[in-house]
């Protein structure tokens, strides 16, 4: 008999597919409409779960799978998974660190661009008749350059860094945040986030979101100031989402980039209206190379794991 195992999040590569249903039963609950009920009927089975980082696992969901032997998160943030509740359990938990990271970076570089250059604005103006309208070069406003601009990063993990080669071949001079300095960078250490802000044009959120919750405030926003742009490919919950929107209402920053929300896919319908805000539905890892990869990090993750062994690269055993 094939093991069993629960899949939270759809996985859009088919070949991955194939292999996990080629290995597994697999018990999809993005597809049940009484989820409760599905999970009553078929939990006491699941030997393992894929879940994506956004999503991760509740305690109460994991307590109610007694045959649990392994947690792959289809991710790389485990902020919604509690992985001392996991350790204590002795549950493996997995994420797919490395396979996403040249995509992540891409995304954050094509946010400050688009943000900066006011590149949707351009297409919506073609696209919309405006330019047919107005055809005077003076019917646009300038945007702002990117290039040599100060980029600060917030979290310089493997995707903070691959964002600091991207800048740097812009030219940008790059300072970072971090919990420590870290003793192989090049680039100059702000223990203070604050003052990061305050030397940085554009603020680049790339840190897990574990603890760090709230630490974009308004203090923050303001000390970027009004020429300075916010880009997150991290997590929604680093931000207060309600200061962001007041920062950009008043000028108090030029503008934003964002992939991420506190409460995805519910977006603040203000952002909506302001032409220097670019807005992406958590699209960072969304390529194929990407998915192909961090689907093999998983099927890795669930053999070795329904294997009774420590899977590579396990948080929690
Ligand atoms: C994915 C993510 O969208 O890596 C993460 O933590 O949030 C994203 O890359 C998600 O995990 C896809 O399942």
């Amino acid at each position: 008999m094939k093991p069993n195992v629960l899949q939270l999040n759809p996985i859009l590569v088919p070949a991955v597919n194939d292999k996990l249903n080629a290995l597994y039963t697999v018990h999809r609950l993005f597809e049940q409409q009484d989820k409760v009920a599905y999970l009553k009927e078929h939990g006491g089975l699941i030997r393992g779960v894929i879940t994506g980082g956004h999503t991760g696992i509740s305690n109460e969901m994991i307590a109610s799978l007694p045959a649990l032997q392994v947690i792959a998160v289809n991710g790389v943030g485990t902020d919604a998974v509690d992985l001392q509740f996991a350790r204590q359990r002795g549950i493996p938990v997995t994420a797919t660190f490395g396979a996403l990271t040249e995509d992540v970076a891409d995304l954050a570089i094509g946010l400050i661009l688009t943000t900066c250059r006011q590149i949707c604005f351009g297409h919506g103006y073609v696209t919309s008749g405006g330019w047919k309208q107005n055809p005077h070069p003076g019917a646009i406003p300038l945007s702002t350059r990117f290039s040599g601009k100060r980029v600060g990063i917030v979290g310089m993990g493997k995707v903070g860094r691959a964002i600091a080669v991207r800048a740097a071949a812009f030219g940008c001079p790059i300072a970072y945040t971090d919990l420590r300095q870290i003793d192989d960078m090049p680039h100059r250490y702000v223990p203070d986030l604050l003052q990061l802000a305050r030397e940085s044009d554009i603020l680049v959120l790339a840190a897990a979101a574990d603890k760090a919750h709230g630490i974009i405030n308004a203090a923050v926003l303001d000390a970027l100031g009004k020429d300075g742009y916010l880009i997150n490919i991290a997590r929604g919950k680093l931000v207060v989402e309600q200061d962001l929107v007041d920062a950009l209402s008043r000028g108090a920053i030029a503008g934003a980039g964002l992939d991420v929300f506190v409460d995805e896919p519910n977006v603040p319908e203000a952002l909506f209206k302001m032409d220097n805000v670019v807005l992406q539905a958590h699209r960072a890892s969304a390529t194929n190379e990407s998915r192909t990869a961090m689907g093999e990090m998983v099927l890795a993750s669930l053999a070795a794991g329904l294997a009774g062994q420590r899977p590579e690269g396990s948080l929690t055993t």
